[in-house]
């Protein structure tokens, strides 16, 4: 009860002396609504503070959702690849892609390599 006292008190004090100084033209309050101008600019920049970190955490969740979709498709190929290996270790046949036809090596340049799956990330 009496820490509700005490923050009413010292909340009715600063509000009275703000008032006596915009009354008194120590402190501007061009709008004329009460609020000296120096807390109207003060609460602006920390507005303005807020919405830039809103953003940027935004942007980051974003990429970090990308990234774990595209561990999550590794991990799937990861569990089909260990799957042909069981099938090796039974005895089943290649399936799948088969090896490239053995031809003369002049005509057979080294493979390409197989450009990276996904869409390209712009960093
Ligand atoms: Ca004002």
């Amino acid at each position: 009860m009496n820490t509700i006292l005490v923050i009413l008190l010292v909340a009715g004090a600063s509000v009275a002396a703000s008032y006596l100084l915009i009354k008194l033209g120590k402190v501007q309050d061009k709008d004329k609504d009460l609020i000296p101008d120096a807390v109207e600019e003060a609460v602006e920049d920390v507005k303005q503070d807020v919405e830039k970190k809103v953003k940027e955490v935004k942007r980051r969740a974003k990429r970090v959702k990308e990234e774990v979709k595209d561990v999550v498709e590794a991990v799937k190929e990861v569990g089909n690849q260990a799957e042909d290996v069981v099938d090796a270790v039974k005895g089943k046949p290649r399936k799948g892609r088969k090896p490239a036809a053995k031809q003369p090596q002049e005509n057979n340049p080294a493979p390409k390599r197989r450009p990276r799956r996904g869409p390209k990330k712009a960093d």
